[in-house]
């Protein structure tokens, strides 16, 4: 292929990378997203679910609400278990007036390719991106593992945690921290035995009964870092769950034939700056936060619309925007490490810790049954910061 030339070069196709082209279109400005793999890959894969209420509005406002309002699941609360006791966090009462929306980010992502091909947008697939060039000149580029090249004015990295950009940023500073524990990931064709999302902390370990529809539901149980899907034969996840959610009131699970299995390391993770001369990272390439405060997904698009708006203002001459990208979007970005790891604390039974220890998170878990003051830090942080 000849090579190119536009005004955005954005590496990788995940939400953060063509919300960010989608948002840039809207404001006249062109961009190339390059996407290592294929479009169907990238439509399939399973992985974020909640949306807070700032992200859907993004979304709306941006155009992109047709099937997200129509087939989207708002909740206007989860449940906290402990064993058989259970307590609802009522998010719309605790955060005036705010709720979440279960939403699979699959869905999300074929909304935006979708809106980028109908407006003539460019959407390279199986495109993988080898290095990035020039960073601290106006003229930067993207070379390709086929050798084409993107020349640009700005490169954006939304490459996702393995992705290149990252070690484009000399002395950059990581913090990071990895949980001793994965989550194990299903998707079942089989209704979901709640309204709402259930997030059990007991003695078992960490369970979660989430949905992507009506007819689809998925769960998530606590297992060892480096567990294999072949030590979970279907019988034994929902005898786990089973256990793990427990039965209060009699609440009654419903297994189903499993369709998706899969598991995933937790970890948080943080780089800083995230931006060096023309090259902005953006979403899980700059920084991960542990699934249990269900942040990750609404943290790339909160760093896309902070970087939309930059790059907006630089390419009407006023780059100071763009000068304080980084630092704007680490607030954020910290708040959300803390919730996480904080909210992932609470509900891990952590492996290493002694019985003491353990005797005192399952209190601290029921302490929030019990205090309006901690159900509500809670709520807050959970149901989401604003976006702007
Ligand atoms: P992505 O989605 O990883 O997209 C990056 C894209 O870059 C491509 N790429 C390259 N392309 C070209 N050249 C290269 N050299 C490339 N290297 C990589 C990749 O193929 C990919 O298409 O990052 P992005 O856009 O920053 O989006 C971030 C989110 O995907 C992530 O934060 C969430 O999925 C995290 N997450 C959740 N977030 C939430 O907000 N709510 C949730 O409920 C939630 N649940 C979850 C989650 C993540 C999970 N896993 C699997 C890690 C549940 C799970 C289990
Ligand atoms: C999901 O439905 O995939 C999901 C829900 C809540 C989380 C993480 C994942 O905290």
């Amino acid at each position: 292929m000849r090579d190119m030339r536009t005004q955005v070069g954005i590496i990788g196709a995940g939400p953060a990378g063509l919300l960010l082209s989608h948002l840039l279109h809207r404001h006249g400005i062109e961009s190339v997203v390059l996407e290592a793999r294929d479009r169907d890959y990238v439509q399939r894969r399973v992985r974020a679910g909640v949306l807070e209420q700032g992200t859907v509005d993004v979304l709306v406002k941006a155009g992109l609400g047709d099937r997200l309002l129509a087939q989207g699941l708002p909740h206007q609360g989860f449940e906290l278990r402990l064993g058989d006791e259970a307590h609802r966090i009522d998010l719309t009462e605790l955060t005036g007036g705010r709720n979440i929306t279960v939403y699979g980010q699959q869905e999300v992502v074929k909304d935006l390719i979708d809106a980028r091909l109908a407006d003539g947008g460019t959407v390279l697939f199986e495109k993988p991106v080898a290095s990035v060039h020039d960073l601290e000149t106006a003229a930067p580029y993207i070379r390709c593992q086929d050798g084409t090249e993107v020349h640009c004015e700005f490169v954006v990295g939304a490459d996702g945690f393995h992705g290149i950009s990252r070690a484009a940023i000399p002395d950059a500073r990581t913090y990071e921290f990895e949980f001793p524990f994965g989550w194990l990931g299903i998707l079942a064709d089989v209704q979901p035995s709640s309204e709402e999302l259930i997030y059990a902390g007991g003695e078992g370990g960490f369970a979660l009964h989430s949905m992507r529809s009506p007819e689809v539901t998925r769960c998530y149980l606590q297992v060892e870092p480096g567990d294999s899907v072949d030590n979970w034969p279907d019988e034994r996840i929902w005898a786990e769950l089973r256990t793990r959610l427990g039965s209060p009131g009699g609440w009654e699970l419903t297994p189903g034939p499993i369709t998706e299995k899969s598991i995933t390391p937790m970890r948080s993770f943080v780089t800083e700056p995230m931006s060096h001369g023309r090259l902005f990272l953006a979403g899980d390439s700059a920084h991960i936060v542990p699934p249990t405060g269900a942040k990750g997904l609404n943290l790339a698009v909160g760093d896309v619309v902070v970087l939309a708006a930059a790059l907006e203002a630089s390419f009407q001459g006023d780059d100071s925007l763009l000068a304080s990208y980084s630092d704007t979007c680490l607030r954020r970005i910290w708040k959300a490490q803390d919730f996480c790891a904080w909210m992932t604390g609470l509900l891990h039974r952590n492996p290493e810790a002694d019985p003491f220890t353990e005797r005192i998170r399952q209190s601290r878990l029921r302490e929030i049954f019990g205090s309006p003051s901690m159900a509500r830090y809670l709520a807050e942080h959970y149901a989401g910061y604003p976006h702007g």
